[in-house]
């Protein structure tokens, strides 16, 4: 490929809209451009790229028996009324319709197309497992679309679809996918660290995500320092505790105290001289339309998604004034645990309370000394709090760091939920109709591209792994008016072009300076130049990008140096 025909327009300046390097240094660098909010044209350097990482991820999918489909965009609205989800997602469903007006969605997912593919030809055990996959794009209207393709509208996303008997051989397909991911992330130049996830709404019990660390990260991952324990923050968690630990000797009388106007923790900590952790925080809510007290310590804050999952209830909101003024008898602000009738749920932090302040459950006033099991009680304790970076590991006695992540990729097991509401079944060895088991498995590849980018970027431009790299070689002859370099330069492109390798020529009339600072931006791995000095002795140089280290390579040794490179960097990466 010549620099003078590649259409790849590179950009000096950074385009306003682009915040975060990765998406600056796609725009800059002539691989992406914006054609709407979300959406992208990926420009000739982009696409190779997006085909490199598609190219791992077919020969790992292929090699756990993965086989390819391809799937419709469009999908019929039927459908996922059949698994009533067509309302589930409001706004981030591109619908539309067709002539006859009949409804449409273009496909944010494919559970509900794959399976109602898979029902009407999987009828026997003798057919599973099944594992399909495709890659293709994929709609979903993000309310604040951003940072490139970290968050775009439309992206390219390879999801697999697993089909087993039963919930053992679902754990097979799902350990299969998990550590293929592992590979696809590592080839790609971006190790992924697995953490637990939130099942969600999708259904089924265990998932992890794959995320790559890097500042640019929109999620918290929380690792341990000591042992192997990571989860997204979202459900990260607490250390269990059995029960409260009580402090009988320690027991001061109860008090009521005046706090005219204070009612935030911050507004009695300061009143009271005491810290955030000796208050107890008393929150309301309505668990399906009944109230629940939940106690949590006064420098935690709770995490609603722990207590819907714990209280395993349809909806929950936090109750509004009118609700905590009739169930605790106080406005809110002066909410506490004593005296309460609803029932009250404890994390697990609250049990190491005593002495502990909290709201009288009386306008303007507060309880000073507080102590569970004299004063109150709990109907149990559970794991309700967010989860923070210090906090201490639930698996082992160290302690958790954190980390921002992009998440790169998502293994699910789903079960029953997709085959059952679809009628997928299939005819066991004792003639039993039961339902597929299921997994599903996603990797956002145009994400991938930017994460890999957020991990292998400098000031100068983009850091290209060698097996995701548009191009691996880059030959620049330093003045373009000198016929030896310029001569030398295409011998030396070709020469390596016959031996297979991917190789540009910068044979554009530009200064030096110019055709440097597009090679590092673009981040080719391998730059050739060619400079009369240099030359004089026979030699070439050759850099690599990501240490910018330059030798001098005897010009008649250039191709089979440049292949032991490539054939040792290739297996290392
Ligand atoms: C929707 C919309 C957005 C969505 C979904 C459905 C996320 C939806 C979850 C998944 C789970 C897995 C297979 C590949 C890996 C991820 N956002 N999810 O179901 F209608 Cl608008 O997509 N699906």
């Amino acid at each position: 490929m010549l620099m003078s025909e590649l259409y790849s327009p590179t950009l000096r300046e950074t385009p306003a809209e682009a915040e975060i390097a990765s998406h600056q240094l796609m725009l800059r660098a002539g691989l992406l451009r914006r054609s709407a909010a979300g959406i992208y044209s990926y420009l000739p350097l982009g696409l190779r790229v997006i085909r490199k990482i598609e190219k791992i991820i077919r020969e790992e999918m292929d090699a756990i028996g993965g086989q390819e489909v391809l799937l419709p965009i469009i999908q019929p609205a039927e459908l996922w009324h059949e698994t009533g989800r067509w309302s589930d997602y409001g706004e981030e469903m591109f619908r539309l319709t067709d002539r006859q007006k009949r409804k449409f969605c273009l496909g944010p997912t494919h559970e509900e197309i794959i399976t109602v593919l898979v029902r009407s030809e999987v009828r026997s055990y003798r057919q599973l497992p099944l594992r399909l996959y495709q890659i293709q794009n994929k709609y979903r209207d993000e309310i604040r679309p951003r940072f490139g393709l970290m968050r775009g509208r439309e992206f390219i996303m390879k999801d697999m679809y697993s089909f087993d008997r039963d919930e053992k051989d679902l754990d097979k397909s799902y350990w299969a996918a998990y550590r293929a991911y592992e590979r696809i992330f590592k080839r790609c130049g971006a190790p992924a660290r697995p953490v637990e996830a939130d099942s969600g709404a999708i259904g089924g019990d265990v998932t992890h995500e794959f995320m790559v660390l890097a500042d640019a990260g929109e999620d918290l991952v929380l690792y341990c320092s000591t042992c192997e324990y990571a989860a997204n923050a979202v459900q990260a968690e607490g250390r269990p505790r059995q029960a409260a630990v009580s402090h009988p000797a320690q027991m001061e009388e109860l008090r009521k105290i005046a706090t005219p106007g204070a009612s935030t923790i911050e507004e009695i900590t300061s009143l009271l001289e005491i810290k955030a952790e000796e208050c107890l925080k008393t929150l309301i809510y309505l668990a399906d339309g009944k109230p629940v007290g939940v106690l949590i310590r006064g420098d935690h804050s709770l995490n609603e998604l722990k207590l819907q999952k714990f209280l395993d209830c349809e909806a929950l909101e936090l109750a509004d004034d009118e609700t905590i003024l009739k169930t605790t008898g106080a406005p809110v602000g002066f909410a506490g645990p004593v005296g309460l009738t609803i029932p009250l749920y404890a994390d697990y932090d609250a049990a190491d309370l005593f002495n502990a302040v909290t709201g009288a459950n009386e306008a303007g006033y507060h309880l000073l000394n507080v102590n569970m099991g004299r004063d109150y009680n709990v109907a149990s304790f559970a794991d309700l709090r967010e989860i923070n970076p210090g906090d201490p590991c639930p698996r082992c006695d160290g302690f958790l760091k954190g980390a921002r992540g992009i998440e790169v990729g998502q293994v699910f097991k789903l079960g029953t939920k997709y085959s059952e509401a679809l009628g997928a079944t299939f005819l066991r060895e004792d003639g039993e109709e039961t339902p597929l088991v299921m997994g599903c498995y996603g990797i956002g590849v145009s994400r991938t591209v930017a994460a890999v980018i957020e991990q292998n970027h400098d000031q100068d431009g983009i850091i290209w792994p060698l097996s995701i790299a548009p191009y691996q070689v880059i030959v620049v002859p330093v003045n373009s008016r000198d016929p030896k370099q310029t001569e030398t330069a295409r011998l030396v492109y070709q020469e390596l072009q016959a031996a297979g390798i991917e190789v540009v020529l910068d044979d554009r009339q530009e200064r030096p300076g110019v055709k440097f600072k597009d090679a590092d931006l673009i981040g080719f791995p391998l730059r050739i130049t060619i400079g009369a000095k240099s030359l004089a002795q026979g030699n070439l140089e050759l850099t690599i990008r990501k240490d910018k280290k330059t030798i001098f390579v005897p010009k008649k040794e250039i191709v089979a140096h440049i292949k032991g490179i490539l054939k040792d960097r290739e297996i290392c990466e």
